[in-house]
């Protein structure tokens, strides 16, 4: 008899959110890489892979999320900031020594607010750029609005075998906008029915859905090969030196050498 009351009531965890995020998602880190990539890119204006002195001061004066990052990822002198990021000291900040540096900081930041805030405006303007590339395009006559049959003929293109729009397509991208592509898509696209898609009216519906792949993939699938002036990097005459340097260097055959 006695104490047979073994009490069944379980112990209690009331402090279970205190957990340390020790590790991190592979898809967060990727997400938090493609935003720092877009940060980097749009620092580097000449597009040589690298950051200069002059790049990063125009960047932070730029916009302040910059130097919020940079700050909070423990840099905190205003006037040598590229000095701080440039570990091998060659007077650039490469996109290695970036995202070693910042990496993370912006993984935090993603993890917090689901995205990097200094990526904000890189990525706005990737979309826009993009997303014009993408209204250029199916403008097949380029008089600056898209008609009913352009729109068509855009989506029949983008449509597969069983009536679905395919991966990494323009219709995908409707659809990912909250737009059935298949029914009344030019309609709705068209806000004020007066029977072209004007860019305004493009980009007011397709914004928010581009945005959304810009800063999870770095870029708008659909726009994939129309819009390709951030890859065709100008400056590899110095690769093209360097390869030169090196044949050069190749030690010329010396037929006296042969001795049997
Ligand atoms: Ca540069
Ligand atoms: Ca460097
Ligand atoms: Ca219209």
């Amino acid at each position: 008899m006695g104490c047979n009351s073994s009490s069944s009531t379980k112990a209690q965890s009331p402090a279970q959110e205190t957990n340390p995020p020790v590790l991190v998602e592979p898809h967060i880190q990727e997400k938090a890489l493609t935003q720092l990539k877009l940060i980097f890119e749009s620092i580097d204006g000449n597009d040589d892979g690298s950051v200069d002195k002059t790049e990063l001061s125009t960047a932070l004066g730029r916009d302040a999320n910059l130097g919020a990052l940079i700050k909070e990822a423990g840099f905190n002198d205003k006037y040598n900031v590229l000095n701080l990021l440039d570990t091998d000291k060659d007077g650039y900040v490469s996109w290695h020594e970036f995202q070693s540096h910042l990496k993370g900081e912006a993984i935090k930041e993603v993890l917090h607010d689901g995205s990097v805030a200094a990526a904000e405006l890189p990525a706005s303007e990737k979309v826009l750029q993009q997303l014009r590339a993408i209204f250029d395009s199916i403008d097949a006559n380029a008089d600056g609005a898209v008609s009913q049959s352009e729109l068509s003929a855009k989506l029949k293109s983008d449509t597969d075998e069983h009536g679905l729009m395919k991966d990494g397509s323009f219709g995908k991208l409707v659809d990912e906008a909250g737009l059935n592509p298949n029914f009344r898509a030019f309609d709705k696209l068209d806000t004020n029915g007066d029977n072209v898609i004007t860019w305004i009216e493009f980009e007011a519906h397709l914004r928010k859905a581009a945005s959304e792949e810009v800063k999870e993939e770095g870029y708008i699938a659909a726009a994939f090969g129309l819009d390709d002036s951030a890859k065709a990097a100008p400056g590899d005459e110095h690769q093209k030196n360097n390869i030169a340097d090196a044949l050069d260097d190749d030690p010329v055959k010396n037929p006296m050498c042969g001795c049997l």
